[in-house]
């Protein structure tokens, strides 16, 4: 089987190759932007900007892949207010791009489309979120992802493309970037016990309840999706249990034995944060998935990432 991954050298994408070289069927395409770097064995790397149509057709008649994972996205909810324009353009027009590319050069491809829980964004969030509930996006990344979705529905519609999607709530684990929550807080712990950081943390919103999920059992789940999702359906990838993010900040403290102050930093509230949000997992459960990694584990193995990076 052949995978293209485009977005490949974000967060996401190096698990994900990880993930499908472990399954040993796949042949891997993996793209990235010209600037970026992506230093992997057994998979070709290509140079692909999703917001340029001709690039996207062209790596489409040359890997002919049957399944395509899209990753490639402005992922930060947080930019996305500072960024609306930039936002818009990459998710959206990515998007449109990739379905027209697919269209028009290799129509049979199977296409993983990666959305978000942000979509669901003003809900009753009492229970686990099902699929069917109507989405009320509250931010413009969210909107960019909701738009992405209703796209893909009509281009599975129309023209019968090959679409399973993902509502995919909020993943994490090392390696990610600290302008993610659980990133932030273990990299500030770390620069602290460095003596690099003033022990005093800055935080944003720590009401708010996410309900987060090791990224190594998300893209288990994506080549779950790729191998036995129907065709335009959604599936949540989350693990169906939210905390709040003061709970994450008081453990993510405790693993360090320095006295660390709390310090709200207004400039990292947002204009508005939705307030709860759950996956109801039930769908992607019925596939086989599972999830294998605690939240105190993965959390545990983030702080040790950055307490061991150099930068
Ligand atoms: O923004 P950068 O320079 O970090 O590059 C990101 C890349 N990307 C693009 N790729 C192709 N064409 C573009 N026009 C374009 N703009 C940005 O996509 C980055 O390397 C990759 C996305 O990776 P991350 O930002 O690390 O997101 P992550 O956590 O891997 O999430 C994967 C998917 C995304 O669709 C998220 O919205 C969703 O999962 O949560
Ligand atoms: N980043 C950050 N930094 N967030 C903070 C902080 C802080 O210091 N303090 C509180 N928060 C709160 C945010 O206000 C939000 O309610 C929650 O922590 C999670 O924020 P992020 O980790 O930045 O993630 P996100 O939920 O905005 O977006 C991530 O998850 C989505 C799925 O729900 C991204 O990975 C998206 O790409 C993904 O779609």
């Amino acid at each position: 089987m052949k995978a293209l991954i485009l977005g490949a050298a974000g967060f996401v994408g190096g698990y994900l190759i990880e993930e499908l070289k472990k399954s040993g069927k796949y042949d891997i395409t993996a793209t990235k932007l010209s600037f970026e770097t992506l230093n992997i064995c057994d998979a070709v790397v290509k140079d692909v900007d999703i917001c340029d149509l001709a690039q996207i057709k062209q790596v489409l008649r040359e890997i002919k892949p049957d399944v395509i994972f899209h990753l490639a996205a402005q992922s930060s909810v947080k930019k996305s207010w500072e960024k609306p324009q930039l936002t818009v353009e990459i998710n959206v027009l990515g998007a449109v791009n990739l379905f027209e590319a697919v269209r028009s050069e290799h129509p049979t491809a199977k296409i993983v489309v990666i959305g978000s829980s942000e979509e669901y964004g003003d809900i009753d969030y009492s229970a686990p979120v099902k699929e069917t509930v109507m989405p009320n996006p509250k931010n413009i990344y969210a909107l960019t992802k909701r738009t992405q979705e209703e796209l893909a529905r009509i281009y599975c519609q129309a023209y019968g493309l090959d679409i399973v999607l993902t509502r995919s709530f909020n993943h994490i684990g090392p390696k990610q970037l600290p302008q993610f929550v659980v990133a932030d807080f273990c990299s500030q712990v770390a620069k602290i016990e460095k003596g690099i950081q003033i022990p005093e943390i800055k935080v944003g919103n720590l009401a708010a309840k996410r309900d987060f999920t090791d990224v190594r059992d998300v893209v288990n789940a994506y080549v779950l999706l790729a191998e036995k999702g129907v065709k335009g359906e959604i599936y949540n990838v989350g693990s169906g249990v939210s905390v709040e993010i003061a709970e994450i900040l008081n453990y993510i403290v405790s693993l360090s034995d320095r006295k660390i102050v709390v310090k709200i930093d207004e400039s990292k509230m947002r204009p508005i944060d939705v307030l709860d949000v759950k996956a109801d997992i039930e769908k992607l459960s019925a596939l086989g998935w599972t999830r294998k990694y605690s939240l105190q584990q993965t959390i545990k193995e983030t702080l040790d990432y950055f307490r061991k990076d150099t930068l």
